[in-house]
């Protein structure tokens, strides 16, 4: 289906039916209104930001990588109305590349081995050895230590700690993706007070349900100046309307307590949705954002993964920037990177690979 027959919301047009025309305009009016549209009807409303109780742990290392890297281990520790909580946060930083060094944060929604602090596993999902080799921190932490992937009635996690006593939950409250963005958020606090990153060339990223997250947590945090979402598809980069694969009835039956109440109303109602997700890439503009796809993740739906970028553009371009420049879906495995987005498709299956890694550190290299 083509971008004209799928109707979409104008990111530039306010619920006054005025149009932005300028990049404050859209900055000052309709950015704000999009971003709560997606906290009322998609990933809900978080009850806190960075929590007045917080507090980083930090035990150092030297001696990772054959001595290219430091490593840090960061507990990050909070506290709320309903307990305590903490998760770590895993840091390789180049040993002897220029400081401060430009990071790239995984919200890691695999298994911990992925992300394996001695280095004894390696892996292409999270290649530190590579990123460190590129001059950039590997940060990573993983999801479930903010908040479990499965409908526990919100009671665990940082549900139970930031809002206990909210029952009846209101259709509008947080949903699973927007705590674990919050975990991104709160560590964005801990690395803008490490001396060896710069806290301006942060990049966050993530792989399907963690690259919605990424998404999320780029537009409601616009301290990352690159974002990434990585095979994202449904509520991720892919536009809702005219979607194939999975689509928002889809995605709520099998995962209840990804987004807020509101949201499973639009199932099969996508025409009603005041957003789509091309509205989310828009949040990000002018900073740098890239959207990957593969080739055989038609669960996801590159096209509309792909359209979805170009229906973002008018907001980049109002911003002085070219947005993505490409009008159709590029060859497989030719990444195309503009003045503010980068895309590509990778050949094969929906995964996060070492090529994808390339990509992104390459156009990171030039637009962060
Ligand atoms: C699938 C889900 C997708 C994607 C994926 C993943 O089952 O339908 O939206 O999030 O899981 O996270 O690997």
């Amino acid at each position: 289906m083509t971008i004209e027959q799928r109707s979409l919301p104008d990111p530039l047009i306010g619920s006054d039916g005025r149009k932005a025309t300028t990049a404050e305009q859209w900055s000052g009016v309709r950015r704000p209104e999009i971003l709560q549209l997606f906290r009322d009807h998609v990933y809900g409303r978080e009850p806190v930001g960075r929590p007045e109780q917080i507090g980083f742990h930090v035990e150092t290392k030297e001696g990772f990588m054959d001595g290219a890297a430091i490593r840090k281990r960061v507990d990050i520790r909070f506290e709320g109305p309903g307990g305590t909580g903490a998760f770590r946060l895993l840091l390789f930083v180049p040993a002897n590349a220029a400081k401060p060094a430009p990071a790239f944060l995984l919200i890691n929604n695999r298994g911990a081995e992925v992300a394996d602090a001695e280095r004894t596993a390696v892996s292409p999902f999270w290649p530190a050895d590579y990123i460190v080799s590129r001059g950039y921190a590997a940060a990573v932490f993983q999801t479930e230590e903010l908040d479990p992937d499965h409908d526990d009635g919100f009671e665990n996690g940082v549900h139970g700690i930031f809002d206990p006593a909210a029952k009846p939950r209101s259709p509008h409250a947080w949903g699973t993706i927007a705590a674990w963005a919050w975990g991104a958020c709160r560590a964005m606090d801990y690395l803008e007070t490490d001396s060896d990153i710069d806290p301006n060339r942060v990049a966050v990223i993530g792989h399907s349900r963690g690259g919605k997250t990424a998404l999320w947590a780029g537009a409601i945090d616009p301290r990352f100046a690159m974002v990434v979402g990585n095979n994202s598809g449904c509520t991720g980069a892919a536009l809702s309307r005219g979607k194939r694969g999975e689509t928002i009835r889809d995605i709520n039956a099998r995962f209840p307590h990804w987004f807020c109440e509101t949201y499973k109303s639009f199932g099969g109602r996508e025409s009603e949705l005041p957003v789509d997700q091309h509205m989310l890439l828009s949040l990000i503009a002018p900073r740098a954002l890239y959207v990957s796809s593969a080739t055989e993740d038609r669960w996801a739906d590159p096209e509309s993964e792909f359209l979805s970028v170009i229906a973002a553009e008018p907001v980049y371009r109002l911003f002085g920037s070219e947005g993505l420049g490409a009008a159709s879906l590029p060859p497989a495995d030719t990444p195309v990177f503009g003045g503010g987005i980068g895309y590509h498709i990778r050949t094969g299956k929906h995964n996060m690979e070492l090529s994808d890694w390339r990509h992104f550190i390459d156009f990171a290299d030039r637009s962060m």
